[in-house]
């Protein structure tokens, strides 16, 4: 037993030690399936379960965080009505960014994607999730707890939301329309959270297309400052 003393509770983590060879393979088999996921625009309309969309949150849900606040709310909706009212503000907010003269290095940056205010997934995919950042939290006491690292932390939950829906075979895309404050609207959410990103959720359409991008090579991800004395 360890000699530390705490002022609260502490439990032992001694996961079992993977053995370096076998975590260099295990590592490379999750680079090999997260380097198979694309951001999605073309949806099939085929359903998804929702306990598929239960365990994204739940892997999402098991993100570090400032002062381990968790300062996220994650909504979901299978209901058309509501994902057309959806599509219909997100294309209206679209619509004015697409227009406005005043962005073009902004235009051409995405030219090569080849979006547009068309937005139909948000009608086609089976669940739209919205993930909502909590400025601060309001406590069963009624008080108002102050959050830190908010937008790290839900980036953070985001990152792993993504990966576990591909690891299901499920897409999603990181739509952010802009401004998107209609999603507090329209999903009644208190003002206390500002929406973050709105992830449309299902199966790739048979006939989905993806840009044809590449990923930076590592060289340009990874600096390294080797230490004389490594291994
Ligand atoms: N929000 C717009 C524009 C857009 C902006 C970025 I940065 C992208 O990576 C992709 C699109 C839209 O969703 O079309």
């Amino acid at each position: 037993m360890p000699s530390r003393t705490h002022a609260y509770p502490f439990i032992p983590y001694t996961p079992d030690r993977v053995p370096a060879a076998e975590g260099l393979r295990r590592g490379a088999d999750f680079h090999r399936l997260m380097d198979q996921r694309r951001s999605v625009r073309w949806f099939s309309p085929d359903p998804v379960p929702f306990e598929a969309i239960e365990t994204a949150v739940r892997t999402a849900n098991t993100a570090p965080s400032g002062a381990h606040h968790q300062p996220w709310t994650f909504v979901a909706t299978n209901d058309r009505g509501l994902k057309h009212r959806v599509r219909q503000a997100a294309e209206a907010e679209e619509r004015k960014f697409y227009h406005d003269r005043s962005v073009p290095q902004w235009h051409a940056a995405l030219a090569r994607l080849e979006t547009n205010e068309d937005k139909e997934f948000l009608d086609t995919a089976p669940w739209l999730v919205v993930a909502f950042a909590q400025k601060s939290t309001p406590m069963p006491d009624g008080s108002l707890r102050k959050n830190y690292y908010v937008s790290e932390s839900i980036g953070i939950a985001c990152g792993f939301f993504i990966a576990a829906l591909h690891t299901m075979g499920l897409a999603t895309l990181t739509h952010t329309p802009s401004p998107m404050s209609f999603l507090t609207e329209l999903f009644g959410r208190p003002s206390t959270e500002r929406p973050y990103v709105l992830f449309p959720v299902g199966y790739p359409a048979e006939d989905c297309e993806v840009p044809d991008l590449q990923r930076k090579p590592l060289s340009e991800a990874l600096v390294v400052h080797q230490g004389p004395n490594s291994h």
